[in-house]
């Protein structure tokens, strides 16, 4: 029997590994594939992982065809697996079958770290999807024999991690051509994935530098401290906050291949890109696809003319989190417990000042929202 490994944390399992797993079946004619969900250790876990029942039984449900099989040897074991561990105990259990050890591209690049890696490709053939056909990696450090052990087998790479499915799920984006319906089916029923923020933080982490992080982690709580105050919805209201400043650190080309339309002003003020290039960015990744939400992004530096309370809630909460240490924070924090207005219109003179002050493009947005704030008080 020609069996064949797939381990991964499967958190969840979605469709890029059951497509690895049959194309490795159908390029080394593989009889069968055993599954294998990885135990994490609890101080290695995201707490975004489900648990190791839950994995196990979306794996039975991802990979659901009789040429698949679950198995639940490295959860059983506890602690951090060795694969060389694995593949002793697969060969004890199954001791006629040839092993094929089933990888994603990139693995070779460290497979040479793993421990054991020789005694592993004693047991097993690596079964490794490569990029483009015909490509070979560079195999010098490998023996003759270890190499006739290496196998690359053509596969288009998939642009699917299990973050993403996870965002998708929390997003309530579609999933029907990312995960079996059983596996969905299960996640909803057990509210997998549901802990607040996780996943989006996962993508945040991935987007900015720490201090950024905190920044917007000190929003979220600003933001959703502002809608309890004055009304908004909370939820909504500390998920724009933390997601506001996602494009900061982009580089100008990609803030540019995200912006379809741009004033010869917008293209002046490099600051002001963020907030047009974020909205652009969670909808089109599929991460955000509330409007309100992303209308608060969309306007969180500029402000504008009549905005929505959830705009104002973002609009100062940026300004006055705890983070900030500009000399008059304390006086933007003391008119935002007054009202939101009071702190806009605060916030805005001073942008409009600083900014004419360095002769800095003032964009319209920020104009409007200036004369919108002096109209609110009756002074003009
Ligand atoms: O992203 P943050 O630093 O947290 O805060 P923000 O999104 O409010 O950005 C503030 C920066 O944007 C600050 O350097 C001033 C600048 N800015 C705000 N309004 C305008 C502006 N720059 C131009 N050119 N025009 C504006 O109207
Ligand atoms: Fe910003
Ligand atoms: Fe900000």
């Amino acid at each position: 029997m020609k069996t064949g490994i797939l381990g991964g944390t499967f958190n969840p399992p979605h469709a890029g590994h059951l497509r690895l797993a049959k194309a490795a079946m159908e390029y080394a004619g593989l009889d069968r594939v055993i599954i294998i969900p990885a135990c994490v250790p609890p101080h290695k876990a995201a707490a975004s992982l489900a648990d190791a029942g839950d994995r196990l039984e979306m794996c039975r449900r991802q990979f659901a065809g009789d040429e698949f099989e679950v198995s639940d040897i490295e959860i059983k074991r506890e602690g951090r697996s060795y694969t060389v561990d694995t593949l002793r105990e697969l060969k004890m259990l199954y001791p006629g079958d040839e092993f094929f050890f089933i990888t994603g591209s990139d693995m070779l690049e460290t497979f040479r770290r793993w421990y054991r890696w020789e005694e592993i490709l004693s047991m097993c053939t690596l079964v490794s999807a490569s990029r483009k056909k015909g490509f070979e990696p560079d195999l010098s450090a490998f023996t003759a024999e270890q190499r006739a052990k290496i196998m690359f087998m053509p596969l288009e790479p998939l642009e699917l991690s299990s973050t993403e499915v996870r965002m998708r799920i929390k997003s309530n984006t579609q999933c029907d051509k990312v995960l079996e319906p059983g596996v969905l089916e299960y996640i909803t029923e057990r509210g997998l994935y549901d802990d607040e923020f996780d996943s989006y933080r996962e993508i945040l982490r991935s987007m900015l530098d720490e201090k950024r992080l905190y920044h917007c982690e000190c929003v979220s709580e600003s933001a959703g401290m502002l809608a309890e105050k004055y009304g908004a919805d909370t939820g909504k209201a500390r998920l724009a906050g933390l997601l506001h400043d996602i494009t900061k650190r982009l580089h100008s080309e990609e803030h540019l291949s995200l912006i379809t339309d741009m004033t010869p002003i917008e293209k002046a003020s490099k600051k002001v890109w963020h907030q047009m290039s974020a909205p652009v960015f969670l909808k089109e990744r599929g991460i955000v696809t509330d409007d309100e939400i992303l209308g608060a992004i969309r306007w969180h530096t500029t402000g504008r003319e009549g905005m929505t309370l959830l705009e104002r809630v973002i609009y100062i909460a940026d300004f006055i989190s705890a983070d900030r240490d500009y000399p008059d924070v304390e006086t933007v924090r003391k008119l935002a417990d007054i009202s939101l207005e009071h702190a806009i219109l605060y916030t805005v003179r001073y942008t409009v000042n600083d900014l004419a002050s360095k002769d800095r493009p003032i964009h319209p947005a920020t104009l409007d929202c200036y004369n919108d704030m002096l109209r609110h008080f009756g002074l003009a």
